[in-house]
């Protein structure tokens, strides 16, 4: 038995797990991550000092550690003795299953080439999973273990290995697509005997854990996050690595499309993120640094009281670092306006029952969708981006409209696509069908892309105005709040009027406030003609 402890980690004490990268049977290797621990200024992670197989986890998630904490107990591995050198250490199986002699043997005699079809293995509770990322094509030679794909759920993001050996035939998936267990991923042409033993097991894609950890030789800090500019996000999904490095790469601000893999087939490791940010920060030494953000204050709450503590959502996460983008990097400024909708909602009224009848739920946000699209051909400025020099504006020939949904998994932002090019009906229903796929945690990636204005509606449940955040790129989101009626002087005299309070948030660095004030008065008037939203759309 040995046990793995937290080693010399510098200053710090008390520092937070915020991830435990293996499980109890798992084999690990010398130099394989076992826990990821996160002080308010960096992430590392504690690699094992010793190879064999996990006998007890002395720590969990949200556990706080210093130098000397127990980590892991380990057993020897089987078969591994236990003064092997690293390179012959087993490597880590993915279940929590001693490697067997079946697993650990060379395989038998060379056969002839033949095609092996490779499917989803056991990915436990999870079914019609996303295809995130799609790591192989046509013509690529893999190795057993390779990472075909990578599919993510609410929860996590898993790559699947190859249980074959060849050259990749035919790509039976694409990113976007859902798969479940069994679901074909790739065959390969190869020879059977390069094929996994098929009592090998076969759940190779446990939730969260690194796919192929590369050895890190002392736990790593990194003082704070590199991004000298913004991440390409497509690049970023496009870039061959793992979920623990994708992840990596997340915390650190990494745009992980720059960085040059050095790893088998040029995968990006672990080692390869840490030194582009290494490399970063000693390219940018000798040049002023940029101001930092001011810290907030780090508090112990449990000294004043009970506490509760519990991780972020996924979706929170990631809408969270791309609202504090926005939020950080646009010169944002918000015009108030309100619209009379009166004569509106009393169509609505009159048009609601029938359109029901025929599926169709008439809400307020399928005009103010119509009187947004009107608004956006009227002034394609809003419907523009910055480019990535921030030197040229993309005016983008086509109206994609994103509208903020709130779900039991936090917000986000389907697309209803050539928004311009549909009625007031078509809208209603691509919002009602839209928003309960969001709800069901079912959009596909496609469906949430490619937005170039939003709408973020919190007219169903109250207030008076707010300020809605940029969804950067774009350069300006439409806010709308619960309309109500209102006293409006009009021809001498007070006259009761039902007015819906609009929000428009603006990048200031494209639009000008006199722009801005024509943009929410022209969507005030459309919404306060209801006719000319219920034109046919031409
Ligand atoms: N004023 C008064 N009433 C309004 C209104 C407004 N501006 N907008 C909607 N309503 C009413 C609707 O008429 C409906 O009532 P009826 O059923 O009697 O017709 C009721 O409120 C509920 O509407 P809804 O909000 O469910 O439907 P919707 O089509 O307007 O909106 C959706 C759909 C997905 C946008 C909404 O459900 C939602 O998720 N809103 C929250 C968006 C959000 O979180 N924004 C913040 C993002 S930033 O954190």
């Amino acid at each position: 038995m040995t046990q793995i402890l937290v080693p010399d980690i510098g200053d710090f004490h008390d520092v937070e797990v915020i991830d435990v990268l293996v499980k109890v049977g798992d084999t690990v290797a010398v130099d394989t991550p076992l826990v990821t621990l996160e002080t308010d200024k960096a992430t590392m992670d504690v690699p094992s000092s010793a190879a064999g197989v996990v006998q007890s986890l002395a720590v969990k998630k949200g556990d706080r550690v210093s130098k000397g904490s127990v980590v892991v107990t380990l057993a020897a591995a089987a078969g591994a003795a236990a003064a092997a050198p690293v390179a012959a250490a087993p490597k880590a199986p993915p279940v929590s299953q001693a490697p067997t002699a079946t697993t650990a043997a060379p395989v038998a005699a060379p056969a002839a080439p033949q095609t092996i079809t490779v499917v989803v293995p056991d990915i436990g509770d999870f079914h019609d999973v996303e295809v995130i990322d799609v790591l192989v094509k046509a013509g690529d030679t893999v190795a057993v273990d390779t990472p075909l794909v990578s599919l993510e759920t609410e929860k996590a993001t898993m790559d699947v290995p190859s249980s074959a050996a060849g050259v990749v035939q035919d790509v039976a998936i694409k990113k976007g697509d859902r798969v479940s267990k069994g679901s074909v991923v790739v065959t390969v042409l190869g020879a059977a005997a390069a094929q996994k033993a098929a009592s090998a097991p076969v759940a190779q894609v446990a939730a969260e854990k690194p796919a192929a950890p590369a050895p890190v030789a002392a736990p790593v800090t990194v003082a704070q996050s590199v991004a000298p500019r913004a991440i390409d996000e497509s690049a970023f999904a496009k870039a061959y690595a793992g979920p623990s490095v994708r992840r990596l790469a997340r915390e650190l601000g990494v745009d992980l499309g720059r960085v040059k893999g050095t790893a088998v087939k040029g995968r990006i490791s672990h080692d390869d993120v840490k030194a582009w940010v290494k490399q970063a920060l000693a390219s940018g030494a000798g040049q002023p640094a940029a101001p930092a953000l001011p810290a907030v204050p780090v508090v112990d709450f449990a000294k004043f009281g009970p506490v509760d503590v519990k991780p972020l959502g996924r979706i929170q996460k990631i809408s969270g670092a791309r609202l504090h983008a926005s939020w950080v990097n646009v010169p944002h400024v918000t015009q108030y306006e309100e619209a009379d909708i009166t004569d509106l909602e009393a169509e609505r009224a009159k048009l609601k029952d029938a359109a029901a009848k025929s599926g169709v739920k008439l809400t307020p946000l399928a005009f103010i969708l119509r009187a947004s699209a009107l608004a956006l051909r009227e002034f394609p400025l809003f419907n523009a981006s910055l480019d990535a020099t921030g030197q040229n504006l993309v005016f983008k020939q086509y109206i994609h409209l994103g509208f903020a949904a709130d779900t039991p998994n936090g917000l986000v932002v389907p697309v209803i696509r050539d928004a311009d090019r549909k009625d007031v009906y078509d809208l209603a229903r691509e919002l009602a069908s839209l928003s309960e796929k969001a709800r069901a945690g079912k959009l596909s990636g496609a469906e949430m892309q490619g937005g170039t204005f939003t709408v973020s509606s919190l007219g169903g449940i109250g207030g008076t105005a707010f300020t809605p955040i940029i969804n950067a790129p774009e350069v300006a989101i439409l806010g709308v709040s619960k309309s109500s009626m209102k006293p409006l002087y009009r021809d001498g005299q007070f006259v009761p009027r039902l007015m819906l309070p609009l929000s428009l948030s603006y990048d200031h660095r494209v639009v000008d406030g006199a722009a801005g004030a024509r943009f929410a008065a022209f969507l005030a008037q459309r919404l306060a003609d209801v006719k000319s939203l219920l034109e046919a759309v031409p």
